[in-house]
């Protein structure tokens, strides 16, 4: 392939950048093998760039969404790879408390459960957007961690892959998240979120677990509301005491009451009034935090749910 003479200056001016970013991660310890290793030919990708800068195609409906996501052939393989890891994920689901089929779910939407974790080299996708400079300081941050993971001994630079943005393994953890919540459960010494599933289930549920997951609650429940209620009462911000939304008229889909316990409960209407409502508890809350979205957080929810129902 010809390369033009202004992607011969991209490469040199990041190469130059490349050098300047290691002399600061060895100024904070991470040893000159491990930065060698880790950007031993690495490029500038004008295609991290281009993915970074694509405008979102027109936004989905929830109704769209979900049927993508909670497909029933996701649905089908999360009944069977609940079953297939049963006893790995009961030790895992008590050792964190959290219920597998949230694990399942989660696994399953990041990464078709491990079939899709992306194909990019980790280092050179933080870098090119670290050095290309619209996030500089937050993609550079994750470089550094990127390194330091590598430094540790849990991947390889080579095996490192990810999506375009960093999203590493099969739980699709940026660096700053396998820092803070990644585990060795295998006890093999390394943190392998991507190979190795024992550590992928166990990170993926201490992530929930440290961000306030409930092992005896559920995320919600898709519900009837009457008209009654306006569309701005619906956040999952708007926590009310179940007991308050039942004698505001909301019952189960059937009509019947909605079981009450002591707990207060949010309400999102993803596609507004005309679309279906669900009572969200304080576990979506965690799921937002694993992604700020509310198509995502209640398509986990729905399919952690039909994964369970099929068991
Ligand atoms: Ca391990």
């Amino acid at each position: 392939m010809m390369v033009t003479q202004s992607q011969a200056g991209d490469q040199a001016s990041y190469d130059r950048w490349v050098t300047q970013f290691k002399q600061k991660a060895m100024a904070q310890g991470v040893s000159q093998a491990t930065l060698n290793d880790a950007f031993s030919g690495s490029r500038f990708l004008p295609r991290v760039i281009e993915l970074d800068q694509k405008q979102p195609e027109g936004k989905l409906t929830f109704a769209q969404y979900k049927e993508r996501i909670v497909s029933a052939q996701r649905i089908n393989q999360g009944r069977h790879e609940l079953r297939k890891h049963r006893a790995l994920l009961d030790e895992i689901g008590k050792a964190y408390g959290v219920q597998p089929q949230y694990i399942v779910a989660l696994w399953g939407i990041e990464t078709n459960f491990g079939g899709n974790t992306g194909g990019f080299d980790v280092i050179d996708s933080l870098a090119t957007l670290a050095y290309e400079g619209r996030r500089a300081e937050f993609f550079g941050q994750e470089l550094m961690k990127a390194v330091k993971i590598i430094d540790a001994g849990h991947i390889s630079a080579d095996a490192m892959k990810g999506s375009w943005a960093g999203a590493m393994g099969q739980t699709q953890f940026m660096p700053s998240s396998f820092l803070a919540y990644a585990q060795d459960y295998n006890k093999d010494g390394k943190k392998d979120i991507w190979n190795s599933k024992p550590d992928a289930f166990a990170s993926a549920a201490n992530y929930l677990a440290r961000s306030g997951w409930k092992g005896d609650e559920r995320w919600g429940r898709l519900v009837s509301a009457p008209s009654s209620i306006p569309e701005s009462e619906m956040t999952r911000k708007n926590k009310k005491p179940l007991q308050t939304w039942a004698r505001m008229g909301v019952t189960l889909p059937n009509g019947q009451p909605i079981p009450l316990a002591d707990l207060n409960a949010g309400m999102v209407a993803p596609d507004g009034l005309d679309g279906p409502k669900y009572l969200t508890y304080g576990n979506y809350d965690v799921i937002m935090k694993w992604n700020r979205s509310t198509y995502f957080a209640t398509s986990v929810g729905l399919l952690a749910d039909a994964i369970a129902a099929g068991q």
